[in-house]
């Protein structure tokens, strides 16, 4: 494993020229994967359908993708990506893991490749998650990384399983009476973690050192590492431009989508958010920064407060409380072995 510092410095496979959002979390997601996987062996991306592949592979538009000027024939710095449809991305990498293994059998490969799969929630979580499911429980030796941003993004920000209760989305929308998404999400990590799993986290690039950390121990998992990436997404969560790492910060450490990193045999543990709720900020700073909670909770515009709407408290305790019950669920998990 390299340090922190040493990883920074390396070229990321990810370059300027993407038409995601400016300051979009799957392009810093990217840049930071792009430098752990520079580690001296070829790397297969398989990305399902989502704004991170139609933003970066459009044709004719810029291809975002390219590591250094190696000249093409240096195979440990060279990359692969495959397209496939939108919700299996996991199969096709178990697909190249056991290609690759084949070929380094016989001889025509020195080395076996790394598998990285990339999906977004709806990709892995809803139409996809049969494919997921099945790569893990098969144990493929490969690191799945699922970019959630809570919603179908490209498609118009639709609802998906990994939207967070009461939130604005074209397919929940808040109106009238009614407050948003009313079905709690699927535990994903969980469900991670008993498909068989070999190593699962949540963790986002405002992490800095734990996430590169965390891609690195992925990548040199022998079994299924997945990752969860948390990822404020501009246009669908409607907060201002700049604002996308501090507010996965806050998202993590209120305890919405706490950083969390375990292992099989060892257990894991959820960082840098505390399990009582006095120790972590208040999660109505969280949803004051976004416009698809201004339903519940606003900003006073002289104190600069985060003021919950008149008639939404109980809405509001009700989000309190599954938050807590969040959190408490990554601690309880990190005890399972
Ligand atoms: C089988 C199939 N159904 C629907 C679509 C349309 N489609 C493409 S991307 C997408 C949403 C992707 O959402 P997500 O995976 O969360 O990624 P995001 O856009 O949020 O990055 C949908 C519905 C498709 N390409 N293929
Ligand atoms: S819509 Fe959201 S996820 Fe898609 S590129 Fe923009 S910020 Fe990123």
């Amino acid at each position: 494993m390299s340090g922190y510092k040493e990883i920074a410095l390396k070229e990321s496979c990810f370059r300027p020229g993407s038409t995601l959002c400016p300051g979009c979390m799957e392009a810093i997601a990217f840049q930071n994967v792009g430098r752990a996987s520079d580690n001296g062996k070829k790397t297969v991306f398989t990305i399902g359908t989502s704004c991170a592949e139609v933003s970066t592979l459009a044709f004719p538009n810029v291809v975002a993708w390219g590591r250094g000027d190696a000249p093409p024939d240096d195979f440990t710095k060279s990359f692969a990506i495959l397209h496939n449809v939108f919700e299996s991305a996991p199969t096709l990498a178990e697909a190249v893991r056991d290609v690759s293994d084949v070929l380094t059998e016989i001889g025509a490969l020195e080395a076996p490749v790394q598998v990285m799969a990339t999906s977004g929630d709806g990709g892995a979580l809803a139409i996809g998650l049969r494919s997921l499911l099945h790569t893990i429980h098969r144990r493929a030796r490969v690191t799945i990384m699922v970019l959630v941003n809570e919603i179908f993004a490209n498609t118009g920000f639709q609802y998906s399983p990994a939207t967070m209760p009461y939130a604005d989305t074209s397919t929940t929308p808040a109106a009238g009476e009614t407050p948003g998404n009313l079905e709690p999400p699927l535990d994903y990590v969980h469900l991670a973690i008993a498909a068989g799993a070999e190593m699962v986290a949540q963790v986002s690039p405002a992490h800095g050192k734990l996430f590169v950390k965390t891609v690195e121990r992925a990548l040199e998992c022998r079994g299924t590492a997945v990752l969860f990436v948390p990822a404020p997404c501009i246009s669908g969560w409607k907060f201002e431009d700049g604002m996308t790492v501090e507010l996965a910060l806050l998202g993590a450490r209120c305890g919405v989508f706490p950083a969390f990193v375990w292992e099989r045999g060892k257990g894991g543990s959820v960082k840098d958010c505390p399990r009582e709720a006095a120790e972590r900020p208040p999660v109505e700073e969280f949803l004051a920064a976004q416009r698809r909670f201004s339903h519940l909770v606003r900003r006073d515009r002289e104190t600069g407060a985060a003021v919950v709407v008149p008639g939404r408290e109980a809405d509001v305790a009700r989000l309190r409380a599954w938050v807590q019950e969040n959190v408490e669920r990554l601690y309880r998990l990190g005890e399972l072995k």
